[in-house]
C-alpha cells in the first residue's frame, strides 16, 4: 500500500526528533490524524481547545528548547490556536503550526469554514505556507522547522484536506515537464554563538571601568548560570533579573537583587538608578522607563539577535553572541574591582527586603495572603520543580515569593502577558519532564478560561499540581484602574466559584482552602497525590501587589479613586496601611 501524504509528514516530523503534537481533530485534519494512527514514533494529545495546545507546544519549546508542536482544523479551530502562538512569537519559542485547509478545488468559493489561513498567519508566522500538491510536503516541512528554529518564533503549515489524503509522491500538477522535486534533508545546524573578538575586547574596556556594574539578565541567559555568576562575582555586580530570566541565578544567592520592573524590588530599582554601567545579558526588557537614564552609564549587550542589540537603550558596546559563550569569551578579560561597596550597600537593601517580603507571608491573616500561600508552596516544593504562573497579580506574588535554587525552572508568558498558559505551560512541562514536580500557580480569571485542560492532565494520568489563587476577581486590573485614579469597575466575579469540585469530576483530587490555617496541609496533600491535583485557595482580594517603590503619581491615582467612589475602601486600606496599623497596635 502506497503512503499518503499524512503518513510522510508525520515520519518527517520524527525524523526531526518531534515525540509529541498538541491538537484537536476536525474535518479539515481527518487525513492528518490517519498519518498519525498508522504510526508510533509521534504521540498525539487531545486537548480541550486549541489556544492550550499552542500554548502546551510553546511551554514544551521553552522548557526544552526543542520544537513545539501543534495541530488544529481549518477555520475555527486555527483561529483558536493565534493566542497561543503569538505567546511563542513574542518570547522567541520555536513552535509549528499545522492545520487543514479546505479541498483545493474548493479553494475561493466560500466553502464552509473557508478561511484565508496563510493570509490569517502573516503576523504571527516567520514561515507561513499553503501545500499545494502532497510532493512538496518534507520539503516545505523542513524549511519551516528550520524557520521555527532559526528565527526562534512560529512556522505555519497548512495542508488542504486532499492533499493530507493523496498519494505521497503524487504532483498532479506537473505538466509536461515537470520540475524533479529531489529529497531534501532535515538539517537544523545552530549558529555558534561565538562572538567577534574586538568586542569582546571593547566589553571588557567598558566593564573594567565601571565602578558600579550591574547585570541585569534575561530569558537569554537561561542556562548560562555559572557563566552569569562567575562574570558578576568577577565583577562585583549585582544581578537583577527580568522575570522571565528568574531562573538564571537562584534567588538566595548573595549577588542577586532580584527582579526589574512593576513586580521587582526596590533594590534593583536602586541599583538602575545608581549605576554607571549597565551589562545587559540575552534580555530584550520592554519597558524602559525602569532601566537606566539616557546617559547616565554605558552599556554593554550580549545579545544572540543582531535585531535587538541596541533595541531598548543605546548600548556603548553591542556583542552578538548566546549567553554562555559569551561570557565564557569575556570572562578572562575582566579584572577584580578594588573595591564593592557599591555592591554590598545594595547586598545590604535585599537583606531588608527580604525581611519585608518575609513579613507578608504570614499565616495570621484571614482571608489568606496571597503571598502566604506562594511561601507556603515555594517551602515545600521540589528543589528541581518547575513552576508556571499565569499573568495577573499571581506573578507578582511568583517573582517575589518563589525562590528559584537548584535546578528549579520558572516560566510566564512573558511578552505577550496573556491570561490562561499556566495550566497548559504545566501539562506540557509534565509530558517533556515526566520525573520533576510541575506546578501550576494560576488566577481564578486565567484557570477560568482553559479549565477544561485539567481533564486533558487527568486523560493522560499527568500528576501536575494546580494552585488556584482565588481572589474571585481579575486582581491586577483592579489594581490598575486604580492607579490610574478610576473606582474599580467590571472586574470582579461576585461569588467565588468553587473550582475543587471540577478537579474531582475530571477525576483528579480538588481541595478547597478557606483559612490560612489549613493552606499547608492542603499543599502538602496536594503535591504527595501521585496523580493531578488542584488546590483551590480563597485568597485576599483586597491584597495590592505593591511596586518596589511606590511613585507620587501612583498614590495620587489612589487617593482620586478613593475620593470617587472606590467599593471596600476599608478593606483596601487596610493592607495598604498593614505596616503602618501593625506598628500602632505594638
Ligand atoms: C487573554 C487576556 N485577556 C485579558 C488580559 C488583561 N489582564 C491581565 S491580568 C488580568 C487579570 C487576571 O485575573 P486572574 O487570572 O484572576 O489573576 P489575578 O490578577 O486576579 O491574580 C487581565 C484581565 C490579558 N493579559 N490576557
Amino acid at each position: 500500500m502506497s503512503k499518503i501524504a499524512s503518513e510522510v509528514l508525520i515520519e518527517r516530523l520524527a525524523d526531526w526528533g518531534v515525540d509529541t503534537i498538541f491538537g484537536l481533530p476536525g474535518d479539515g485534519i481527518n487525513g492528518i490524524m490517519e498519518g498519525l494512527r498508522r504510526q508510533d514514533r509521534v504521540r498525539f494529545v487531545l486537548v480541550h481547545h486549541e489556544e492550550a495546545a499552542a500554548f502546551m507546544a510553546t511551554g514544551y519549546a521553552k522548557s526544552t528548547g526543542r520544537l513545539g508542536v501543534c495541530l488544529a482544523t481549518s477555520g475555527p479551530g486555527a483561529i483558536h490556536l493565534l493566542n497561543g502562538l503569538y505567546d511563542a512569537k513574542l518570547d522567541h519559542a520555536p513552535v509549528l503550526a499545522i492545520t487543514g485547509m479546505q479541498e483545493t478545488q474548493m479553494l475561493g468559493t466560500g466553502y464552509q469554514q473557508e478561511v484565508a489561513l496563510e493570509k490569517l498567519f502573516i503576523d504571527v508566522a516567520e514561515y507561513n505556507e499553503m501545500v499545494h500538491v502532497p510532493a512538496q510536503l518534507p520539503t516545505l516541512l523542513d524549511i519551516a522547522i528550520r524557520h521555527a528554529l532559526t528565527r526562534r518564533g512560529v512556522a505555519h503549515l497548512t495542508i488542504p484536506t486532499d492533499i493530507q489524503i493523496a498519494d505521497a509522491g503524487a504532483n498532479p500538477w506537473s505538466a509536461p515537464a515537470p520540475a524533479v522535486n529531489q529529497p531534501t534533508a532535515p538539517i537544523y545546524l545552530p549558529a555558534s554563538g561565538l562572538p567577534r573578538p574586538e568586542d569582546v575586547q571593547a566589553a571588557a574596556k567598558v566593564l573594567n571601568a565601571g565602578s558600579k556594574v550591574v547585570m541585569l539578565v534575561g530569558a537569554g541567559a537561561l542556562g548560562a548560570r555559572d557563566e552569569v555568576l562567575q562574570t558578576a562575582e568577577r565583577l562585583g555586580s549585582p544581578v537583577v533579573k527580568t522575570l522571565p530570566g528568574k531562573a538564571v541565578i537562584p534567588d538566595n544567592h548573595p549577588l542577586c537583587i532580584g527582579g526589574i520592573g512593576l513586580l521587582g524590588t526596590a533594590p534593583a530599582i536602586d541599583a538602575m538608578e545608581g549605576c554607571d554601567t549597565l551589562f545587559m545579558v540575552g534580555t530584550n526588557f520592554p519597558y524602559t522607563k525602569y532601566l537606566p537614564d539616557p546617559g547616565q552609564c554605558k552599556v554593554v549587550q550580549i545579545e544572540a539577535d543582531p535585531i535587538r542589540a541596541g533595541n531598548r537603550i543605546a548600548t556603548e558596546v553591542p556583542m552578538i553572541a548566546d549567553a554562555a559563550p559569551g561570557l565564557s569569551a569575556l570572562l578572562p578579560h575582566l579584572d577584580e574591582p578594588s573595591e564593592r561597596s557599591f555592591l554590598e550597600g545594595l547586598q545590604a537593601k535585599m537583606g531588608n527586603w527580604r525581611e519585608r517580603m518575609h513579613a507578608l507571608e504570614s499565616i495570621e491573616d484571614d482571608p489568606v495572603q496571597p503571598q502566604y500561600l506562594m511561601h507556603v508552596i515555594d517551602t515545600l516544593a521540589d528543589s528541581d520543580c518547575i513552576l508556571t504562573s499565569d499573568s495577573g497579580t499571581i506573578a507578582t506574588w511568583a517573582a517575589r515569593h518563589f525562590t528559584i535554587r537548584d535546578e528549579r525552572a520558572f516560566y510566564l508568558s512573558g511578552n505577550l502577558a496573556t491570561m490562561a498558559p499556566g495550566l497548559p505551560y504545566t501539562i506540557a512541562n509534565q509530558i517533556a519532564h515526566p520525573g520533576r514536580q510541575c506546578i501550576a500557580f494560576v488566577g481564578d480569571g486565567g484557570f477560568a478560561m482553559l479549565m477544561a485542560e485539567f481533564g486533558t492532565a487527568c486523560r493522560y494520568d499527568l500528576p501536575i499540581k494546580v494552585v488556584v489563587n482565588n481572589n474571585a476577581s481579575l486582581g491586577q486590573i483592579m489594581w490598575e484602574q486604580l492607579v490610574l485614579g478610576y473606582p474599580e469597575y467590571g472586574i470582579r466575579f461576585g461569588r467565588a466559584p468553587n473550582f475543587a469540585p471540577w478537579a474531582e469530576a475530571c477525576g483528579g483530587r480538588g481541595i478547597r482552602v478557606e483559612k490560612a490555617s489549613d493552606v499547608e496541609g492542603a499543599i502538602k496533600e496536594a503535591l504527595s497525590f501521585p496523580g493531578p491535583a488542584l488546590v483551590d485557595v480563597l485568597v485576599n482580594p483586597d491584597e495590592p501587589p505593591m511596586p518596589g517603590k511606590v511613585e507620587y503619581e501612583q498614590a495620587k491615582g489612589f487617593v482620586k479613586a478613593f475620593l470617587s467612589g472606590q467599593p471596600r475602601k476599608a478593606s483596601i486600606a487596610s493592607t495598604l496601611f498593614r505596616d503602618k496599623i501593625t506598628e500602632m497596635r505594638a
